[in-house]
């Protein structure tokens, strides 16, 4: 642990979200007050559809430094007001539970962000503590009415409850809840608890994470937690603890490595191990071609975790449909970018500057997706300065790779009672095992390094899955035993708020 009684020590993690160049700048910090630069590209704010607004999500970590021990880092609850913006282009809004802000444009326009200096008030003075500032690109999903299911013959998707059509989620569905399995699904294949009006069917507005969690957002996350944490959230706690030597592998699926830099210590402090990534196989880590801004494999309770430390929620089945495809009529058979347009890429021959954060693509096929090719893509690979929806594999939206690359879990299922699960985010901080506990969330207290499930798998994989689960409404695959890292299988958070 650093220890820095005597002078203010922070830490920065900007998130390695070079797809629109996020930038954060190193904080500089003044009683309760902490003062950063931000700016990113490809920013939007539209009234005419898709009505809505690209943001940036940003939190605080904190850690004491006043024993021996190393302390935890804790979510910071932001004061109630003094949070501002330099400039005139942005505004920062505050959610009701204050465990960040989010940056969006003040009125319309499409474009760069230029550099603007964002001031945020912590709950207290800062004095020796450390911290740690993380952002990362959000999308908004505005209030709206939209459909569920497209229209296909199977067993198993949404469906008006009485034939194979799509079923139009309304208002008066959300204010007074969707009722019993059999109103959206034909045989019965929903929540066997009926979903009531606290159950997020996506009619409501919600922020959506723009990408795919990243390996660079997930080692970040890993960094803050306490040695007993990190011990918990190993694919194996037994052959590879935070202890393990320089370069021990703690996850490595489909192109990138997530190993030991710096090891824990467990003999009379306990410290946690520092990880980075070596998607180049050469030991030296955080490279610009170590996979940075690859999507990261993580099993459920690895993937709930990294929520309720983001102050965010896992998305519905309901909302993943919702973020695909808006408030359009449902095509048959679409992808996330709205036509039924498909082009499998090579993860070999189509890529330039392979594994880096300037990762693109040498060619620019309609719907283009990373499927079943067995290697990840950098998120938001198919997206250029001049690609349109379906080019860049956007949705109605401009949420990235929603079809393919890593699976996106989203609250659902067939067999089991899911009907308690409601907007209530992560409060940032998880328990001493590094295990989210969130009221609501699908988690079995009794069993949860073993036995995690109510997760379907949407949108396919660069693992491979049959056509028909890459589409939108595609609802045949949910999660099994603990999340089957392998399988490319991560996703995103959002947040109603
Ligand atoms: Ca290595
Ligand atoms: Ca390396
Ligand atoms: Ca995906
Ligand atoms: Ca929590």
């Amino acid at each position: 642990m650093k220890k820095n009684l005597f002078f203010v020590f922070a830490l920065l993690f900007a998130f390695h979200v070079q797809a629109n160049n996020l930038v954060i700048g190193t904080p500089t910090i003044s009683g309760r007050t902490i003062s950063f630069t931000v700016q990113w590209d490809n920013s939007w704010r539209v009234t005419p559809a898709p009505s809505n607004w690209d943001a940036v999500w940003v939190f605080v970590k904190r850690q004491a430094c006043d024993q021996p021990n190393e302390n935890p880092w804790l979510h910071e609850v932001l004061a109630s007001s003094g949070h501002t913006v330099t400039g005139s282009q942005l505004q920062v809004d505050l959610p009701a539970d204050k465990r960040g802000v989010f940056i969006r444009r003040n009125a319309d326009g499409i474009g760069n962000i230029t550099q603007s200096t964002v001031t945020l008030t912590l709950a207290s003075d800062i004095n020796s503590d450390n911290i740690g500032l993380f952002g990362m690109e959000m999308v908004n999903v505005p209030q709206g009415e939209f459909y569920v299911g497209d229209g296909r013959p199977d067993l198993n998707a949404f469906t008006d409850g009485n034939s194979d059509n799509p079923l139009r989620i309304t208002a008066s569905m959300q204010s007074t809840g969707l009722g019993a399995n059999t109103i959206y699904q034909k045989n019965g294949y929903g929540s066997t608890g009926d979903l009531p009006a606290t159950f997020p069917l996506g009619y409501n507005s919600f922020y959506c994470m723009k990408y795919e969690i990243t390996t660079a957002q997930y080692t970040a996350f890993l960094n803050t937690l306490t040695y007993n944490q990190q011990l918990r959230l190993q694919e194996d706690p037994n052959t590879t603890p935070p202890t393990s030597p320089i370069g021990t592998i703690m996850n490595q699926t489909l192109g990138y490595s997530i190993e030991v830099v710096t090891p824990g210590v467990s003999t009379i402090n306990l410290t946690p191990a520092v990880y980075g990534n070596d998607a180049n196989e050469n030991n030296i880590y955080n490279q610009d071609d170590d996979g940075l801004a690859l999507p990261v494999s993580i099993r459920v309770k690895d993937f709930l975790a990294f929520l309720d430390w983001a102050a965010l929620r896992p998305m519905t089945e309901f909302e993943y449909e919702k973020a695909c495809r808006g408030p359009v009529v449902p095509l048959l058979n679409e992808f996330a970018w709205g036509t039924t347009d498909s082009y499998s890429v090579n993860w070999y021959w189509n890529r330039i500057n392979r594994n880096t954060k300037n990762e693109t693509l040498n060619i620019a096929p309609l719907g283009p997706q990373n499927f079943g090719m067995n290697m990840v893509s950098r998120v938001g690979v198919s997206a250029t300065p001049i690609s349109d929806r379906i080019h860049a594999g956007a949705t109605y939206y401009g949420i990235m790779d929603m079809t393919a690359n890593v699976f996106e879990r989203a609250i659902g299922g067939y067999n089991y009672d899911y009907s308690a699960f409601t907007t209530t985010n992560g409060d940032g901080n998880l328990d001493s095992y590094g295990f989210a506990n969130v009221v609501g969330w699908p988690i079995d207290y009794n069993n949860r390094d073993t036995y995690e499930t109510y997760f379907m798998r949407r949108g396919g994989s660069a693992s491979g899955a049959g056509y028909y689960n890459n589409t939108v409404s595609g609802r045949q695959l949910m999660n099994w035993n603990d999340g089957n890292r392998g399988n490319a299988q991560g996703g995103r958070g959002v947040r109603s708020n």
